[in-house]
C-alpha cells in the first residue's frame, strides 16, 4: 500500500494496491475481436501520438469475382523466371488516393459495389523498445489485412477506426501492406442492405503508423462529474511494466494530480477542480496532459454537464433548446465521402450560419476530426451508429457488430465535450426482436459511457384525427426521445401541419429528429410544385410554426444541411441519384428554405421545454 502524492504539496486519498506488472487491458482490447479479428487494442487519440502516415496513392485492382484471395494477392508476388505466371501486378495497376472513397475517383466505379485491392510500400526505420501499429481511421465496408504476406486480421464496419499491432511484423526498411476493401451489402451487416445514402467503398479515412512505447497509455476518459465541482475518469495502459503512478495535469488551472495504477494497468481518478465550463456560447477546452513513468499523451478537452429534467435537456444545469440540423459525411462541392479538415469545416461552418447549437451527424459515426472540430466552435453532436431501417435483428454476428461499432466510436469520442447524444439507431420497424436488440445496444451505451444521453430516432406515430401520438416502446429505454416526420413531403400536405397535435407516450425529453422535404436549388414554381425551393421553404414554415406548439420539445434537426448521393433517388434533371432535401445545394448554394430556419433560429428563443 502506498500513497500518492496529490499535486507539488497535498497528499491523495487514494489508496490502491500497486503492482509493478500490468497485463494488457482486457475489456476494449479483447473485446475488439467480436465481430472482426482485430485483436488489438484501439489506441485512442492517435492525433495525439507519433504516426507516420500512410495516405497518398495506392496501388489498386478492382477484382468483381473475387479471384484476390484464391490469387494471393496478399503476397504482392512477381514473376521471377520469364516463365512463372502471376496474373496480377500491383505496382503496374491503376491506383486511388487514400484516404477517399473508389466511386468518386474513377467513373467506372461509381456504381460499384464489391472488392478492391490496396497496395502500397512503405520504409520503416524499426527501433528497440517501440511498439507499432498499423492503424486505419475507417474502411467501408470489411477489411482484411496483409503485411508483408502475413495477415494481421480482418474488420468489419465502415465508419469506425482499427488497429493492429505489427511490432513483430514490421521490418526494417522496405515493407509492403495490401487491404482488400469490400463493400458488398450483406443481410447480417450493420447497415443491412437498404440505406438512403451511397455506398462509398475503399480506405476512406487516413492510414498511420502510429508508435508507442511498450508500456503505452491506450485510452482514457476525463470529464466533468456529475455535481459539476469535480474531474472524474480512468487511464487504462497498456504493456508489461508499468510504474505505480499516473499523472494528469491540466497547466492552466495549475493542477498536477498523481493516481495509482492498478494490477490491471488501470487508474481511476477523480478531484475536486474549478474549470471554466464548455458550452456552446464558450466552448472552453483546456489542454489536458496525461502521463505514465514511459508515456505521454497530450489532449484538448471541454468539461460540462449534462442531464434531463422531465421534458428538459440541461446542459451545466440550465435547460437548453438544440437548434440543430442533420448531415451526413458529404464532401461540399466535389460529392463523395467527406475526411479533411476543409470538407469537415466548410459543414459545420454552414450549420453555424444557420444558427445552430447542434449537429446531428447521421447516421453512422463521421471522421474524428469532424467531432473535434465540433467541439472548438461549439456545436453539440449526436453521434449514431448505422442500425438503419431493417437489420437482421435475430442474428447474434450482427448484435455483436453493432455493439463493436458503438464500443469503438465510444472510445475514440468519449473526451469530446461536444457528444452530447449516442444514438442507437435510425427508423427501426418496431417487433420484440428490435426492441430487445436495441435496449441491449443502450444498456451497452450506458455502461461503456454513463455521462452521455441515450437516444434513437424512431416513427412509429397513432393518428387519432389530428393528435398524433408518438408510441414506441423502445422509448422506455432511452433519455431522449427522437422523432423523424415528414408531414408535407412523404405524408399529407405541408398545411397538414397546421392541425396537427403531438403527444407522447413517454414524459421525456423530446427532439425532432427529422422533418423537410426536397427543393433542387434554383427550380422555382409555386409552393405548390414539388422539388421547387417554394415548395420546401413553405413546407420549413408550416414545420415550424407546429414545432412551436410543442411544449415538450427539447430540440429539432431538420433533414438536411446538403445534398447528398443516394442510389434511390432517380428523378432526371431533378434528383440525379441526389436526396435533394438538402437546405444548401451540393455546389454550396443556399435555398429559400435556408432562410426560413435561419430566421427561425435567430428569432425564436428560447423555445419548447427550454422555455420560460
Ligand atoms: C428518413 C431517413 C433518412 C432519409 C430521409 C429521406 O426518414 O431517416 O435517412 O434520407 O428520410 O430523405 O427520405
Amino acid at each position: 500500500m502506498k500513497r500518492a502524492m496529490v499535486g507539488s504539496s497535498s497528499l491523495l486519498g487514494f489508496l490502491l494496491v500497486v503492482s509493478l506488472l500490468v497485463v494488457p487491458s482486457s475489456g476494449q482490447a479483447n473485446a475488439s475481436s467480436t465481430s472482426s479479428s482485430v485483436n488489438s487494442p484501439l489506441i485512442a487519440n492517435v492525433t495525439g501520438r507519433t504516426a507516420i502516415s500512410l495516405d497518398g496513392t495506392w496501388n489498386t485492382i478492382v477484382d468483381p469475382y473475387e479471384t484476390g484471395m484464391g490469387s494471393r494477392f496478399y503476397e504482392n508476388a512477381k514473376a521471377k523466371t520469364k516463365s512463372d505466371l502471376v496474373e496480377y501486378d500491383f505496382d503496374r495497376s491503376p491506383k486511388l488516393r487514400v484516404p477517399g472513397d473508389w466511386n468518386t475517383q474513377r467513373d467506372s466505379l461509381l456504381f460499384y459495389e464489391g472488392v478492391i485491392w490496396y497496395q502500397r510500400y512503405f520504409s520503416y526505420p524499426k527501433r528497440a523498445h517501440i511498439r507499432t501499429f498499423l492503424y486505419f481511421g475507417a474502411a467501408n465496408y470489411r477489411a482484411r489485412v496483409w503485411l508483408n504476406g502475413n495477415k494481421l486480421g480482418e474488420h468489419e464496419g465502415g465508419f469506425t477506426p482499427f488497429d493492429f499491432e505489427v511490432t513483430d511484423k514490421i521490418g526494417d526498411g522496405e515493407n509492403s501492406v495490401v487491404v482488400e476493401v469490400d463493400n458488398s451489402r450483406r443481410a447480417d451487416g450493420v447497415p443491412g442492405l437498404h440505406t438512403d445514402w451511397w455506398n462509398y467503398g475503399g480506405l476512406t479515412r487516413e492510414v498511420q503508423l502510429v508508435e508507442v512505447p511498450e508500456t503505452f497509455i491506450e485510452s482514457y476518459a476525463v470529464h466533468l462529474g456529475k455535481n459539476g465541482s469535480q474531474i472524474e475518469g480512468w487511464v487504462q495502459f497498456n504493456g508489461p511494466r508499468q510504474k505505480n503512478e499516473v499523472t494528469v495535469e491540466i497547466p492552466e488551472i495549475h493542477l498536477k494530480r498523481a493516481t495509482l495504477v492498478d494490477p490491471a494497468g488501470r487508474a481511476v481518478f477523480g478531484f475536486p477542480a474549478k474549470v471554466e465550463l464548455w458550452s456552446p456560447e464558450n466552448p472552453k477546452l483546456y489542454r489536458v496532459i496525461i502521463s505514465g513513468e514511459d508515456d505521454r499523451v497530450s489532449d484538448e478537452i471541454g468539461f460540462r454537464t449534462i442531464e434531463v429534467r422531465g421534458t428538459q435537456i440541461l446542459v451545466n444545469g440550465k435547460p437548453l433548446f438544440l437548434r440543430g440540423i442533420c448531415m451526413h459525411e458529404e464532401a461540399p462541392f466535389r460529392s463523395g465521402r467527406a475526411f479533411s479538415a476543409e470538407d469537415d469545416g466548410t459543414l459545420l461552418r454552414w450549420a453555424k450560419e444557420l444558427g445552430a447549437n447542434f449537429v446531428r451527424l447521421a447516421h453512422y459515426p463521421h471522421n474524428e476530426e469532424m467531432i473535434r472540430l465540433a467541439d472548438r466552435m461549439g456545436l453539440l453532436v449526436w453521434e449514431e451508429v448505422p442500425v438503419y431501417w431493417d437489420i437482421d435483428w435475430q442474428n447474434p454476428a450482427t448484435l455483436e457488430n453493432a455493439k463493436a461499432q458503438l464500443r469503438d466510436v465510444i472510445a475514440r469520442d468519449q473526451n469530446r465535450a461536444a457528444v452530447a447524444l449516442w444514438s442507437m439507431s435510425n427508423e427501426t420497424p418496431i417487433s420484440p426482436e428490435r426492441t430487445a436488440f436495441l435496449k441491449t445496444l443502450a444498456d451497452y451505451a450506458r455502461q461503456l459511457d454513463s455521462t452521455r444521453l441515450i437516444t434513437s430516432a424512431m416513427n412509429r406515430v397513432e393518428h387519432a384525427g389530428d393528435v398524433r401520438t408518438f408510441n414506441d416502446p423502445l422509448g422506455e429505454s432511452l433519455d431522449v426521445l427522437g422523432l423523424n416526420e415528414y408531414i408535407g413531403w412523404y405524408e399529407g400536405r405541408p398545411e397538414d401541419a397546421d392541425r396537427a397535435q403531438w403527444k407522447f407516450a413517454q414524459e421525456k425529453p423530446a427532439i425532432i429528429s427529422e422533418f423537410g422535404g426536397s427543393a433542387q436549388y434554383g427550380l422555382h414554381a409555386d409552393a405548390e410544385t414539388r422539388f421547387s425551393e417554394e415548395y420546401q421553404a413553405n413546407l420549413f414554415q408550416h414545420q415550424l410554426a407546429m414545432l412551436q406548439r410543442i411544449p415538450e420539445l427539447a430540440g429539432m434537426s431538420p433533414w438536411v444541411l446538403m445534398d447528398f448521393r443516394s442510389p434511390r433517388r432517380f428523378l432526371p434533371g431533378i434528383q440525379d441519384y441526389f436526396n435533394r432535401k438538402g437546405l444548401i445545394s451540393d455546389r454550396g448554394q443556399r435555398k429559400q428554405a435556408f432562410y426560413v430556419l435561419q430566421k427561425f433560429y435567430q428569432e425564436k428563443q428560447p423555445l419548447g421545454a427550454a422555455g420560460p
